[in-house]
This record gives C-alpha cells, sequence and structure tokens, in this order.
C-alpha cells in the first residue's frame, strides 16, 4: 500500500492528506474547486486549522502531496465530501455519489474505498456497493469498500486525527481490515473494526449522544424558569454523582454536526427515533424562547436598545453556521419593537447580512446584553464599565459564562435562573 487518492479538499480532506504523506504515502487530494489545486500544488491552502499549513508546505515541498482536478489509479481512495442537507432535513449525498462515481474508472481490483464523510445508516451498502456493481465490481470480493467517519473537532485536526480512536466499518471484515491497514501507519489512537452500518450508526450516535443531552439541559433551563430554580446549581449538584453528566443549555444547538446528524437516523427510522426527534425540536426553540425573555426583559420600556453578543455556534471560533445566534439576532431585528446592536469580535461584516458594532457602540446606552456565545472576551466584561456605560445596566448571558454578579447595580439573568424576573 503506497498511494492515496483522496477526494474532498475541505475541513477533514485536506488535514487527512497532508498527515498521511507525512507518515510516507504518496498522496494525490482531488478537488472540483480549481482554486484550492492550484493553490495546494504550490504548498498553500484557503483553510484556517491550527498547524495546518505548515504540514501542508513539508508534504508538498517533499513530493509526497500534490493536488489535481481528477482523480488517478492508488491503493486506497478516500471520499472527505460535504454531506448537506435537504430543507426537510433529510441527507444529501450527491456529493458523495458523484465523487465515488468519479473515482470508479480508476479504481482496480484489490483496491480499498473509504468513505468518511458522514452519511445516513446503510448508505454503504444501500447506496454505494451499488455503483459499484453498476460498473461490473463484485462489490464484496473485488474491493474492499469501508466507511471510516471523521470525528476531529476544529482547531485539533492534526492531533484528534493522529490520536483519537478510529471506526472502521466494513462492506464485509476482509474490507475492514484492509481499510484498518490503511489507517494503521498514520493513527495512535486505538482501530475499532465493525461493519458499515454500525460504523455509520456509531458516527450518528456520537452527535446525537450530545444533541439530546443538551436537549435535556435545555428542558431542564425552562422548568426552572418556570418554578424558579436556578438549573446550574442543580447541573453543578447532580453532577457530583459519579455516573451523571449533565450538560449545559444555552441559546439552542448550531454547526453542521449536531444540530443536522441526528436528523439522518430519524430519516431512516422516523417513528422509531421519538427522543432524538423531540431533541431536535427542543433544541431548535431555543431561539425563540430566549427572544420571549428579552421580550420580558424589556417590556417597560418603549423601544429598547438591545446589544446582541456573540454569533457563532460557539465561542472562540469564526464560524456562524446553523447558528443559533444568528436566528436570534434575525428576529429581533425583524421585530420593530427593538433597537438592535450585534457585536461579536470573532465575525468579520461579510460573513452576515447586518451591520456589526464594536464593543463601544454596541453597550453605549443599551437597555439589554444577551450574551450568545462564550467568546473568551466575554468571559472578561467588567462590570464597572457596562453600569457606566449602559442606559439600564441588565445582562442576559444565555451561555452562562461571564462570571458578571447581581451586585453594584447590575442585574444578570441567565438562561436556566431567571429568578430575578418578574
Ligand atoms: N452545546 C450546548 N451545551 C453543551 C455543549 C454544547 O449548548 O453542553 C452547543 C454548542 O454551543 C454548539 C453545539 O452544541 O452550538 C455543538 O458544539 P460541540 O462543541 O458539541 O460540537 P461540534 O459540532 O463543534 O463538533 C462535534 C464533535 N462531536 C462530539 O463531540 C460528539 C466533534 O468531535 C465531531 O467531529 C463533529 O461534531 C463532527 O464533525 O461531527
Amino acid at each position: 500500500m503506497q498511494k492515496i487518492c483522496i477526494i474532498g479538499l475541505g475541513y477533514i480532506g485536506l488535514p487527512t492528506a497532508a498527515v498521511f504523506a507525512r507518515a510516507g504515502y504518496d498522496v494525490v487530494g482531488v478537488d472540483v474547486n480549481k482554486k484550492v489545486i492550484e493553490l495546494l500544488n504550490k504548498g498553500e491552502i484557503i483553510i484556517e486549522e491550527n498547524g495546518l499549513p505548515e504540514v501542508v508546505k513539508e508534504a508538498v515541498e517533499s513530493g509526497k502531496l500534490r493536488a489535481s482536478l481528477e482523480p488517478e489509479a492508488a491503493d486506497a481512495f478516500i471520499v472527505a465530501v460535504p454531506t448537506p442537507v435537504h430543507a426537510d432535513h433529510t441527507a444529501n449525498v450527491d456529493y458523495v455519489v458523484s465523487a465515488v462515481e468519479k473515482i470508479v474508472p480508476h479504481v482496480k481490483k484489490g483496491d480499498v474505498v473509504i468513505v468518511e464523510s458522514t452519511i445516513p445508516p446503510r448508505t454503504i451498502d444501500d447506496v454505494v456497493a451499488p455503483i459499484f456493481k453498476e460498473a461490473g465490481f463484485d462489490p464484496e470480493k473485488d474491493i474492499h469498500l469501508a466507511h471510516c467517519p471523521e470525528r476531529v473537532l476544529p482547531g485539533r485536526i492534526l492531533i484528534e486525527l493522529v490520536e483519537n480512536a478510529r471506526i472502521v466499518g466494513g462492506l464485509t471484515p476482509e474490507a475492514a481490515e484492509k481499510a484498518a491497514d490503511v489507517y494503521r501507519r498514520v493513527v495512535t489512537g486505538d482501530i475499532l473494526v465493525t461493519e458499515a452500518v454500525t460504523a455509520e450508526m456509531s458516527k450518528l450516535m456520537e452527535n446525537t449522544f450530545r444533541d439530546v443531552n443538551i436537549a435535556l439541559a435545555n428542558e431542564l433551563s425552562k422548568i426552572c424558569g418556570v418554578l424558579g430554580v436556578d438549573a446550574h446549581k442543580v447541573i453543578e449538584l447532580a453532577n457530583r454523582h459519579p455516573r451523571v453528566n449533565l450538560h449545559q443549555p444555552g441559546p439552542g444547538v448550531g454547526g453542521h454536526c449536531l444540530a443536522v446528524d441526528p436528523y439522518f437516523i430519524v430519516e431512516k427510522a422516523p417513528a422509531e427515533a421519538q427522543i432524538i426527534k423531540m431533541s431536535r425540536d427542543i433544541n431548535n426553540s431555543m431561539p425563540d424562547y430566549v427572544v420571549d425573555q428579552i421580550v420580558r426583559m424589556t417590556g417597560d420600556i418603549e423601544r429598547p436598545t438591545v446589544a446582541l453578543f456573540g454569533l457563532t455556534y460557539k465561542g472562540n471560533i469564526d464560524d456562524v453556521r446553523e447558528s443559533p445566534a444568528i436566528e436570534i439576532v434575525e428576529k429581533m431585528i425583524e421585530n420593530p419593537r427593538f433597537n438592535v446592536r450585534v457585536h461579536d469580535p470573532h465575525v468579520r461584516d461579510e460573513q452576515v447580512s447586518f451591520p456589526l458594532s464594536s464593543f463601544e457602540e454596541a453597550v453605549a446606552d443599551a437597555h439589554l446584553i444577551v450574551i450568545l456565545a462564550d467568546h473568551n472576551e466575554f468571559k472578561q466584561l467588567d462590570q464597572h464599565t457596562l453600569v457606566s456605560k449602559m442606559a439600564r445596566p441588565v445582562v442576559f448571558d444565555t451561555k452562562n459564562c461571564t462570571g458578571l454578579q447581581n451586585t453594584n447595580g447590575l442585574t444578570v439573568h441567565k438562561i436556566g435562573d431567571l429568578r430575578g424576573l418578574s
């Protein structure tokens, strides 16, 4: 096994290509984006990821990594293209299908074909294998077909690609073993071999586990809002039990994984996937819940100035995909009752369709600041500055991250702790 062809040079495919090249494989990376190909062949990239520019540059300079618009013959093929969703939340596997169709003419008997893209359960069996069958292969005998889901966290991709345990699910046991061999040269974490459909379900359940648990925390926060209890204290105390791990409530669940993957299970077993579907609904209800609380907090003011802080789906990143904060901002801007200001030190103007304010502009004469992302900048907000600059010093912290206190003229409400609200 020497040469690997990787289809899709995005957040997963590119670091994978670079890490495999560093480990000694001859890697050709394939993408439909001409600019990505041209840049990569010069050792440059457009993706932001810790340490990646250096690893890519070295791999290209050593001759182990190059890029091409077309796939070519190799010993192993790895598909790492996005799986977008349709408007009804079902998975759109068109990119996976077209990537596989593109490699088929270059695949020979005995090659390994791995799909890393997140896919609904049974996609390898019911969608990918039939493409090879159609092309005259026996997918169980002629090739080694497997699903090996990626499970890295942006910011830590280069570390997690190597250190995380990997699940390798084969269409046959032999396929799983052959695919596992591809990773063994690179991965120091455990390699866990199984069937393709089990690997598909495992990946989806990792993110579903988090989504369902966050929904439970969000439901708890609503219940505590009604009962006059501090949900954060409840979580802190309950989590002292050795086998309990309640998650944190927030303004909703964003990103392109947790807010998306559970639907791939719902799509395949809608009657059975009850908790999973309900959890999605609960998490999706949070932006409206936040806006309802803002209305409560400002009901006595004619046209309150509300400063919304943080747009990204989680803290200290610049990614606004599927962000509940964006939904909240849009709902607030639509509502003529409010004078809305939006501030996020991690987001650039061209990423959003509404104007952004500096911290000073956003805070000046505001009646309420709403924290929607746990950026470090917001964890360090200065109590005195807020009290002196705001028209009415009230903060609604939906991420429970600021550490601001209900003292010295400041009022602090939190999702999960609305005891101060009449
Ligand atoms: N969130 C809460 N409460 C919590 C934890 C998270 O409201 O207690 C929210 C966050 O604010 C955010 C969302 O959930 O809006 C998702 O954030 P995250 O950090 O949990 O996950 P992602 O989407 O950045 O990355 C996940 C990871 N999966 C798991 O941790 C199981 C990552 O390892 C996967 O590689 C990635 O999904 C993926 O590609 O599937």
